[in-house]
């Protein structure tokens, strides 16, 4: 806006340190979020050597795996990938909510910015369209806010 003091994150990856950490459960569509994300970042300046991938089991083992990495003070932030597929899954609600609460919990107490890339769809076919079908790619997405972010917190 005009006259209006503004800031905004510049999207640009280069020297940057990040994480990607990623579930086993639902592999065969957490791998292409974790494909979008990867790609987002290399064509936004990344080099492919500060990319770091950390493999978990399922979304509930997310968060304490970013809080350590978000403690060491080696990442300018994490990207969290997974998939949680309520037909797969009674517990749904329960995963679903330990760890979104997690995850944010881990990046206001760390300041290191999390990209939350954690799908939690009604089914299968939903899961597929959100990770490089007809509605995006939410890795890329998750990479994307978290570069946005981390580059407004080096402003402010
Ligand atoms: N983990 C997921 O990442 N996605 C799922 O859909 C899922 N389901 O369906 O249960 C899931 N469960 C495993 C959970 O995240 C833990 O890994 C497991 O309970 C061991 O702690």
């Amino acid at each position: 806006m005009l006259h209006i003091k503004t800031i905004e994150g510049q999207l640009e990856a280069g020297g940057l340190k990040i994480a990607l950490v990623v579930t086993r459960f639902n592999d065969f569509v957490v791998d292409k979020l974790l494909d979008g994300a990867v790609d987002y970042l290399v064509r936004h300046g990344a080099a492919r050597e500060d990319l770091e991938i950390i493999r978990v089991p399922g979304a509930f083992e997310l968060p304490l795996v970013c809080q350590k990495l978000a403690r060491s003070g080696s990442y300018a932030g994490l990207v969290a990938l997974g998939a949680v597929i309520r037909g797969a899954t009674p517990h749904f609600e329960y995963v679903c909510a330990e760890a979104i609460k997690g995850l944010a919990q881990v990046a206001l107490a760390s300041g290191v910015p999390v990209g939350f890339g954690l799908l939690t769809t009604d089914n299968l076919e939903q899961a597929v369209e959100r990770s490089g079908g007809k509605s995006g790619n939410k890795g890329a997405e998750a990479a994307a806010a978290m570069l946005e972010s981390i580059r407004v917190l080096e402003q402010l």
